[in-house]
Formats: C-alpha cells, sequence, structure tokens
C-alpha cells in the first residue's frame, strides 16, 4: 500500500516531463479504480445560435431615473462591482474582527439585548456576533406556541422602552405586539452600531483556550473557532473542515437550552473537563425561572459569561416558557459583567496578560 502510494507520487513527480496526464490516468496510477466517463463533455458552442436581445445589451450611458409610468431606470452596474462590493467588506469585517473585544455567540433575545446594551455603553469595543442561522432573532419571532405576542415581565420593559419597541401596558406585563417587532427593532438597532459585526449562517464550533494558572482548571476561554454553519452541520457539529478563529478576551455565550446547536458552549466546557456536569433545563415555573436567570448570568469560567436559556442547562435552571423579561434582563446584565470583566483585565492583542490593579 505504502509502495504503490509513493510510486504514485514518483508517477506525478515525473509526470511534468512527459505530456501532462489526465485526471482519469492520474487517478488510475493511484490505484483508484477511476475511469474516465464515456462520453467526456465537449464544447458544443458551435451549435449554439447567440442573438443578442435587447434583454442583454449593456447601455453604457444610462440615464438614471424615477419614474413610476414604465421609465424607472437604475444606475448602470457591473457584475464584478457586486461581487466586490461583498467581498471587500466580507473579507475586511473577518480581518477586523479575527481580534475583537468580546464575540457574542448567538443572537436570540439575550444575545440581541447584550450586543445592543454593550454597543450602546461601550463605542470603543469590538464586538463580534456569531449566529449560527440565516435570520438571527432565534426563538424571538413569535410569542408562544407560533403565536404573535411577545410578554415581558416588569421591570424588563425598561429594556423595551430603552430600544425603542411600543408594548401595551397590562400591569405587572406588558405586550408587544408582535415577537417580531421586538426582535426587527432590537436587530436594526444593534446592526446601526459602527462598532458590531454580525456573521450570520455562521456557527461557533469550539472554544479556544489559553493556560491561565489563576482558573481552577488552569485553563480559560480566548475566543472562538467558527465556521459557516452549512459546513459544520455538513460535517458532525464539530466540523472536520477546518475553520476560522476569532481571538477575544471575552466570549459571552447565549446558544439557548438544548437542541441541534442550544447550549453550545456549555455542553463543551462539560466535554473539555472545564465544567464537571450540566445542571440540565428543569421544567417550567415562570415565577421561578426568571430571576433566576437574570441574577445568575456571570462568567461561568475565566473568559465566557452565560446567559440565556443556555445558563439553564448549565445550572438546572427552570424554564419560562413563553415570557421574555428574563431574557432581555440576561443579555443586559451580561453586558453589565463584560464591562467588568474589561475593566478589571490587561489586555494585549485580544488576549487576558492579567489583572489591573485595583486603586
Ligand atoms: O441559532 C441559535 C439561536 O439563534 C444560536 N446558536 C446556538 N448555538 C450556536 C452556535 N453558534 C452560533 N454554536 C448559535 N449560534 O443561538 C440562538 C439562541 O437563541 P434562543 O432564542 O434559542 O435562546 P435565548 O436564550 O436567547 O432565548 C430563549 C427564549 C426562551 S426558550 C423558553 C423555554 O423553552 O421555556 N423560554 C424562552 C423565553
Amino acid at each position: 500500500m505504502a509502495e504503490s502510494f509513493k510510486s504514485s507520487i514518483a508517477f506525478l513527480r515525473t509526470a511534468n516531463s512527459a505530456p501532462t496526464p489526465t485526471i482519469y490516468e492520474a487517478k488510475d496510477k493511484m490505484g483508484l479504480g477511476i475511469s474516465p466517463p464515456l462520453s467526456p463533455p465537449q464544447s458544443d458552442t458551435k451549435s449554439i445560435d447567440y442573438k443578442p436581445s435587447a434583454d442583454n445589451i449593456v447601455p453604457t450611458n444610462k440615464e438614471i431615473k424615477v419614474n413610476w409610468e414604465g421609465g424607472y431606470t437604475f444606475a448602470p452596474i457591473k457584475e464584478w462591482q457586486v461581487s466586490r462590493a461583498m467581498t471587500k467588506r466580507y473579507g475586511d469585517d473577518l480581518y477586523r474582527t479575527a481580534v475583537s473585544d468580546v464575540v457574542i455567540i448567538g443572537a436570540g433575545s439575550a444575545g440581541l439585548t447584550c450586543a445592543y446594551a454593550l454597543a450602546k455603553e461601550r463605542p470603543d469595543l469590538k464586538i463580534t456576533i456569531c449566529e449560527a442561522g440565516v435570520a438571527p432573532g432565534g426563538g424571538a419571532w413569535l410569542g408562544g406556541q407560533l403565536m404573535s405576542a411577545m410578554v415581558v415581565r416588569k421591570p424588563a420593559h425598561e429594556i423595551l422602552a430603552e430600544v425603542g419597541v411600543p408594548f401595551e401596558d397590562e400591569g405587572d406585563y406588558v405586550v408587544v405586539r408582535h415577537a417580531a417587532l421586538f426582535t426587527s427593532t432590537i436587530l436594526s438597532k444593534v446592526l446601526q452600531f459602527p462598532n458590531v459585526k454580525l456573521y450570520n449562517a455562521t456557527a461557533v464550533e469550539d472554544l479556544i483556550t489559553r493556560a491561565d494558572p489563576s482558573s481552577p482548571t488552569g485553563v480559560r476561554v480566548a475566543g472562538v473557532v467558527s465556521n459557516w454553519t452549512l459546513v459544520t452541520l455538513a460535517h458532525g457539529l464539530q466540523s472536520c473542515m477546518d475553520p476560522q478563529t476569532i481571538t477575544a478576551p471575552l466570549v459571552c455565550s447565549f446558544a439557548g437550552h438544548d437542541g441541534p446547536f442550544g447550549a453550545f458552549s456549555v455542553k463543551r466546557l462539560v466535554a473539555t473537563g472545564m465544567v464537571e456536569k450540566l445542571g440540565n433545563m428543569r421544567a417550567l415555573n415562570m415565577n421561578s425561572a426568571e430571576d433566576y436567570i437574570v441574577n445568575n448570568t456571570r462568567e461561568v469560567v475565566p473568559g465566557l459569561i452565560t446567559g440565556g436559556m443556555e445558563l439553564s442547562e448549565l445550572d438546572g435552571a427552570n424554564r419560562m416558557g413563553a415570557t421574555f423579561g428574563g431574557m432581555l434582563g440576561s443579555g443586559y446584565k451580561a453586558a453589565k459583567e463584560a464591562i467588568k470583566f474589561l475593566d478589571a483585565h490587561q489586555i494585549v492583542d485580544g488576549e487576558v496578560v492579567g489583572r489591573k490593579e485595583t486603586a
């Protein structure tokens, strides 16, 4: 086997002096048993009777017009301008955010609230959000059981007011007419902050860690490993296709409760020995669940804050069902904890190098 592999490589190396072998000849030499298709595809352009139609003549000096009576005329464009407009920005973003101040995993109600509060309070921070889904928002496009309205218990209505989401006051709780109104409003605000970059359709598939003698487990979280969700899913949740990394002194994880992607970070903490075991989300108790999640949103291991329903899987906390104040409060609390963390640490090139002296 080793010998035939070597001779195949030798064949490919010496092939330079001989006429270039076809891919089928090369593969056949490697013993893969691949033969060419019976009828190799051939160029058939001669048979195409190509006549340019009015549709595909590119005008060179188009006049831009807004005329709703059939004369609406777009500015001219070349296809490569569209490609470059996207790739340049995406490439620049990847380059810039390869070192971030905070990475937020999951753009559900908790993750988006964290991003909003953090970006608003600290415009100096580079905040990167990774969302596995194409559509950010997690479960917050609908209330409960696919119904429209979103219930938020007081005092978390103050967060709605701050974000600018209208609601109806019902006494102890408020109702947003449609959950999508919350999600679209907060999303539009988050995306307008110049210090926020959202990568959607991008899954976090691992954490970066660094040795840290001050941590109980000897390691700290130092960023995330990401990949396009399609690639991650196509190769199992821990993709065998080499991924990307984003270095950051702090990761805030809001991956939701267990599911195909859910509770991602806390499950990974268990698998890597940074946490002994999961408490597993407990049954529904609206009255206890929301206070618990907000008050216990915290740095669960050095460098990683967890909140939202992901925290219920770690701590074995109750779920709350279709009432969202706890998610908003948890995201807000995480932003406050993140600021405390960043103010307390010395950070160089996205890595924690020590704690700041306290006065
Ligand atoms: O796609 C996920 C969703 O948008 C995303 N996510 C999960 N794993 C990820 C990964 N990489 C990138 N590895 C990932 N993104 O995280 C988002 C989680 O949103 P969510 O709405 O599921 O969670 P949340 O904690 O923000 O809100 C929970 C809302 C719930 S569930 C519930 C109950 O079941 O009782 N009650 C409420 C209010």
